[in-house]
């Protein structure tokens, strides 16, 4: 089967060396083109336009920033009308689940298929293969491409309709939010208690609300250091899609109004745990 793949950020990049690695064929499109240059050393061809991508493919990959950017390609550009009948396109951004919908309804017009499936995990499981691939759709286009989603993930899921990969990535990734926050509070609150940091994370840690998450962010907090692993940036943006739902409850509204403060107060480019600096103001 042969592969395009467009969006080579830092979730597409690593993604596609998998796919190399596990023998696919690969035609990758970027729009700023020198991110390109490591995966064509690699293996992967690389295309001159979008055109070229959606020909020479069996299957289209999308992974870019946001709904913009997604809409950009798919309407602004046409995709779905350089493509051949049948040919599936799978979107892995993490965007609205309108966008999803609207992209499904486009495609249909085209008689193309169109599949949701933005993925749970950062740019470390994307290297590991091991992210959780969250799949919404026609179950038929599903069945004919999980297979491709086995390089990159540990597990993918079908849920069900357009969009259903969407709003599975918008929930997970609520809890996310609420629980680095709620680290957060609880070292900052502890702090003021008089109890040091390095102690504090050690109980969250080795008790029954400790995380892979409060494990991981504990050497950020330590050291005030916030390298990004998953940018806040990028958490504001799926707490504002699941804001924009109107159906957050009260601890995700909390952390909806939190994380928009950091990204006004310019803690974008950190990791997600920089929400820490927020709140410590
Ligand atoms: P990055 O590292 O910020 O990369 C974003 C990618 O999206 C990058 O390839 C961009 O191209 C591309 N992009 C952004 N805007 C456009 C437009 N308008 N047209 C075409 N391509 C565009 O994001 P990640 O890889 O970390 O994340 C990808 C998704 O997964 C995102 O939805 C996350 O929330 C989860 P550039 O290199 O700037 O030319």
């Amino acid at each position: 089967m042969k592969l395009g793949w467009i969006g080579l950020g830092n979730m597409g990049i690593p993604i596609v060396l998998n796919l190399l690695k596990a023998g696919y064929e690969v035609n990758v499109y970027n729009r700023t083109a020198e991110k390109g240059k490591e995966l064509v050393e690699k293996g992967a061809t690389q295309g001159k336009n979008l055109q070229e991508i959606v020909e020479s493919s069996d299957v289209v990959f999308t992974m870019v920033s946001d709904d913009a950017a997604v809409k950009s390609l798919y309407l602004e550009n046409n995709l779905f009308g350089l493509a051949k009948e049948g040919q599936v396109f799978i979107d892995m951004s993490t965007v609205s689940p309108h966008t999803s919908r609207e992209l499904f309804a486009e495609a249909k017009k085209f008689n193309a298929a169109f599949i949701d499936a933005p993925v749970s995990g950062s740019v470390q499981p994307a290297k590991d293969g091991t992210l959780i691939v969250l799949a919404g759709g026609e179950e038929s286009a599903y069945q004919q491409v999980k297979k491709l989603f086995e390089p990159m993930s540990k597990m993918s899921i079908y849920l069900g309709e357009s969009s259903s990969g969407s709003n599975a990535k918008l929930a997970i990734n609520l809890l996310l939010g609420i629980t680095v926050q709620g680290i957060a509070e609880s070292v900052l609150f502890a702090e003021k208690q008089g109890i040091k940091k390095e102690d504090m994370l050690t109980i969250i840690s080795e008790s029954a609300v400790g995380t892979a998450i409060s494990k991981m962010k504990t050497p950020s907090i330590l050291h005030n250091e916030y390298p990004a692993a998953f940018a806040l940036k990028h958490m504001a943006k799926d707490l504002r899609l699941a804001n924009e739902t109107d159906e957050l409850l009260p601890i995700g509204a909390s952390a909806y109004e939190t994380f928009q403060q950091a990204l006004a107060n310019n803690l974008g480019d950190l990791d997600v745990m920089a929400v820490i600096k927020q709140l410590a103001n």
